[in-house]
This record gives C-alpha cells, structure tokens and sequence, in this order.
C-alpha cells in the first residue's frame, strides 16, 4: 500500500518525458517527430481493428501486451466505423509501397493509428508502440504511470526478408515454453524466422512415427550428463503455431548426412558399418554420417523429410549438411543433390549450410552462410548458379561466441563477439563475388553445446540478437553504432521489468541497473558470481521509491 502511493506520488512529481520517435530497435526506415503530437493513452482507450480475423488477432495481442501493466480494459472493437478520439486504430490499408511486412505508424494528441497491408505489417507496427511506451509497460502488474507517446510519423519496411534466428535443442534439449519466449523475443525485434536445429549427434528432439526410435532412443541424451527429451507432434505443432501468431516462419532442421550418431544409434541399419554407435555426450564435431551408399538411408530421409513437412506450414526445409567431414566429396554431393531432390518433391524448398554449395543447383536454393572469411568461391560459384544466402557469419552472427574472454558460457573457435562486432557489417557486402541482390537477409545461431538454461539462453542472445535484428530490418543508411547502443541500452530497463535475463555489456551505456540482473547460474573464474541469480518474472516491477518508471 505504501508503495503504490509512494509510486503515484512519484509519477506525480515527475511525469516521465515520453521517449524520442526515433528511439526503437531495429531503426525505423522513416521518423518524423511532431513535438505537439505527444499522446496519451487513458483509462478509457478503445483499440480499433479493420473487420479482419488477422488484423483482429493482432488487436487482441496489443491489448493484451498493454493489459497488464496499464491496468487499463482496453476493448477491441472490430469496426471500421468512426469511434471517439483518444483510442488506438489498427487498419489494413492497399498502400503497396508498405509491402508484405511494412506498416505506418501516426502518433497525434486525438489517437494512434497503425496502417499496413498485411497483419504481418500491423504486429510490426504493435512492436514498435510498445517500444515507444514507457519501460514499466513491461510490468506484469499494473504500475502508475503516464503511459505517453511521442507525437509524429514513422513509415517503416524491412530492408531483407529473412531475419533469423536459430536455436539448437540438440545438444541440450529445450522444452516447448522455453522455445516459446525465444520466439517472442524474435518478435520483440521483428525477426520473422525461427530456424530449429532438431538434430544432431548428441539428440534427436522431434518424434517421427515412421521411425519412432529416432525420438525415444536417440532423444535420450544431450551433451554431458544433461536430461534428454524431444517434440512430439503435438508440442512441434503447438510452437508451429505459436511462432504463426507472431509472423514467424519456423525452419526446422534436420542435419544430414553428418551430425547423426543420435540416430545411428537408434538405427543401427543407417551406420555405414550396420552397428549402432553408443550415445555421445561430448561436443567433438564430425565424425557421424548415414550410409550415403545404403538405399535405406534415402528411405529414412524420404521418411523424416516428408513427416516434417507435413507437420510444418512454412516454406522450408534445412538439410543441414556441414561437417560432414568423413564423406568423400563426390559423395557427398550425390548425397546432397538425392537429398535437395526429396525436398523439392515434398514442394518445399531447401535450405543447407554453406557446404552444400558443390551440389547441383535446384529450384529455391538457399546455403546458409556460417564461415568467417567473407571470401569463399565455391559459395560465390553456387550462387552464379541461382543460389541465394542466408548469411550467419561465425565471427559476427554466431551467438554462442563469447562476448568478452570471462564470458562464463560460449566458445571462441570464431572469435569473440562483443556487441559492436555483432552489428558492425553489412550483409549486402559481406561476401566477395556475392552480388547484394542475392542476399535474402540475415540470422543469428545459438549452439548450445555449453547452454543449458533459458536464462543463459537469454544471456547469450541479448544484447546481442537485437543488433543482427537490425541488420536484417534497417536500411543500411540508419546503419550507426553510437544511435544503435543508445538506443539498445534503452532496452535494460525492458528486460528487467519483464524479468528476461540479459548480459550488461559494457558497450552499452546502461542506467542504473533496475532491479538484480538475471544471469548465468554459472560462477565467473574467479568464484564471484558474475551478475545476479535469476528473478522470476512475476518479482516486482522495477520502481525504485522516488523514481517514476521509464525515467530509470
Ligand atoms: C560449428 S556452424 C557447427 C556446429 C557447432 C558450432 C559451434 C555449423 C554449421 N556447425 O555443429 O555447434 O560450430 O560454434
């Protein structure tokens, strides 16, 4: 009781200055303030919505994000009709020039309106809102507050198509809620692929009915003494559909023909020797493969290949294929060109790491860029032959890097990445002999063989994801680092409030921090622990006596 009047008479005393226009994460295309256009949003909000069942979804997800810190009933109407001013429209609109993911956002005394084409366009613009509200809108429980918004236009469209991360639940297993908040921090930032790495040779993590061992028995383990697990249908499906919600497409991956002694082990018949191998926990890399000369193992890869599909709405089908170290290369490609042939048969298209590139050229062929060169000629050839990229530099994109040498978790094999060096390149130049126009866009890989926990998950991708994020989206002109970490550091007080752990890089020029810093359970070299145990996200909001929100 105290507390709450000691936080009114706080917000009070000092109203919080809305934040700036500009200030969202990835950079907005267009930004054009109107300092007498600040809004404010009351009690007595309504959230209007084009007669859409998308667009109404989106609605009900802003009303939802507003809910519980506001306190506010903020009911969704879905009319077209004129309503009382002081509400927040959402319209779907035929401006072409938005394109499939773009949206316009107007911020004036009377209201907020978010235009787009799509319902896709219509989140986006939700997120950039919520951006632009005070941190505290992050509270699970209702804080006082003036919940203002800085007048002006933004016009805003994705720079690539594919903005992505990926996440390995092979060496250590994730459940379905813990890939759910991964995908609402992609949605957070305006990514619109989750890549899955479902297999590996330490688990398989997706139940397949044609061969169910593949789940039980090769979904055993993980890296270590860690507990295995897997996806049944019904849990792929329910993140499936999750992620649909968010505007996200999942990839899943299933690696071939290297990076399989989890399923060799339950498929003995697929080894090239007919003998199961014992389980791996360890992280050595390379020395697993199917029998590339056994017609079973192309019936096993039409059997898994086409039970995913059918499971799976998006477009794409990752055949993995890095690795693949003890495949001759002649044999190797066949392999790969039989393997692309399944994907394109099941009408899907293929996506592989870079080292499928010497395979044959095929309808919709995307490699996955993950060296640290910038030069490579096979891929540059490859993509002469009509392939496109996906570009995840291991020394820029690859989020199990360190950040710092007393990182606790991660690796260093591609160098450390701090978050400078996450957001310091640029896609459309990234790689000699690759013309701008066949990059599809950007994706950032969590490896988990030394993350075991959702908050070191979180630890690893954040601040760091939110920079790749902004490659992908921004033009390249917004492309500028002292805006990006001032911008970024703005994202501290989000975080915390919303009990997402996260790493407080010294690049950044945080505020004080809010509340204790959720972090690695895992000790710095020294003993000390490097930042503070993880809070739960229903601790109380950060609001420091004397401090209004937002002004943190
Ligand atoms: C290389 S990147 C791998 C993975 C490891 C990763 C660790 C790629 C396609 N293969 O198997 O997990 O390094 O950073």
């Amino acid at each position: 009781m105290a507390r709450a009047a000691e936080r009114k008479a706080a917000a009070l005393l000092a109203p919080p200055a809305p934040a700036r226009l500009g200030d969202v994460v990835p950079a907005p295309e267009r930004v054009e303030p109107d300092a007498s256009g600040d809004y404010l949003l009351s009690v007595d909000a309504v959230i209007r919505v084009s007669a859409d069942p998308a667009a109404v979804a989106v609605a009900g997800q802003l009303a939802a994000l507003l809910r519980p810190a506001t306190g506010y009933p903020l009911p969704v109407a879905d009319t077209t009709a004129p309503v009382p001013a002081g509400g927040i429209a959402l319209v779907l609109t035929d401006e072409v020039a938005l394109g499939a993911e773009g949206y316009r956002l107007d911020i004036g005394t009377d209201g907020v309106r978010i235009a787009a084409g799509t319902a896709a366009g219509l989140f986006h613009g939700v997120q950039t809102l919520r951006q632009l509200l005070p941190a505290a809108v992050e509270s699970a429980t209702p804080v006082t507050e003036r919940w203002v918004l800085p007048g002006g236009s933004i016009l805003d469209r994705p720079r690539y198509p594919h903005r992505g991360a990926m996440l390995d639940v092979a060496r250590h297993f994730f459940g379905v809620t813990d890939v759910l908040r991964v995908i609402d921090h992609l949605a957070r930032y305006k990514l619109n692929r989750l890549h899955l790495h479902l297999t590996d040779d330490q688990g398989w993590r997706i139940a397949i009915d044609s061969w169910p061992r593949l789940a039980t028995v090769g979904g055993a383990g993980a890296v270590g003494d860690a507990p295995g697990g897997y996806y049944t249908r019904a849990d792929y499906r329910r993140i499936m559909a999750y992620a649909a919600d968010r505007h996200i497409t999942v990839i899943p991956e299933i690696d071939l023909p290297g990076h399989t002694n989890a399923a060799l082990t339950a498929y003995g018949e697929l080894a090239p020797d007919r003998v199961a191998p014992p389980p791996y926990t360890g992280t050595e890399v390379g020395f697993s493969y199917v029998d590339p000369a056994s017609e079973r193992t192309y019936d096993f890869v039409a059997d898994v290949l086409g039970e995913i599909a059918a499971l799976t709405p998006g477009r794409w089908l990752h055949i993995g294929g890095d690795e693949a170290f003890k495949v001759p290369a002649e044999v190797y490609a066949g392999f790969v060109d039989r393997t692309q042939r399944i994907v394109a048969g099941l009408g899907r298209d293929v996506i592989g790491w870079h080292q499928i590139a010497p395979a044959s050229h095929c309808d919709g062929r995307i490699l996955q860029w993950w060296g640290t060169t910038g030069d490579d000629p096979v891929t540059a050839e490859a993509v002469r032959r009509g392939a496109r990229l996906i570009l995840s530099p291991g020394n820029h994109a690859y989020l199990d890097m360190k950040y710092a040498p007393d990182t606790p978790i991660g690796h260093d094999w591609a160098g450390l990445i701090d978050v400078r060096r996450a957001y310091d390149w640029d896609p459309a130049t990234h790689l000699v002999g690759v013309p701008a126009e066949a990059v599809l866009g950007v994706e950032a890989p969590l490896w988990t063989e030394s993350v075991t926990t959702l908050a070191e998950i979180e630890y690893m991708l954040l601040p760091r994801l939110p920079a790749i994020a902004e490659l992908g989206w921004s033009p390249r002109s917004t492309h500028d680092w002292d805006s990006f970490r001032r911008r970024l550091a703005q994202h501290g007080p989000r975080w915390a409030t919303a009990g997402i752990a996260y790493h407080r890089s010294p690049e950044l020029p945080w505020s004080a921090p809010a509340m204790p810093v959720p972090a690695p359970r895992r000790p710095s070299p020294s003993g000390d622990p490097l930042e503070h145990p993880p809070v739960s996200p229903s601790s109380d909001p950060p609001v420091r006596p004397g401090t209004a929100p937002g002004q943190e």
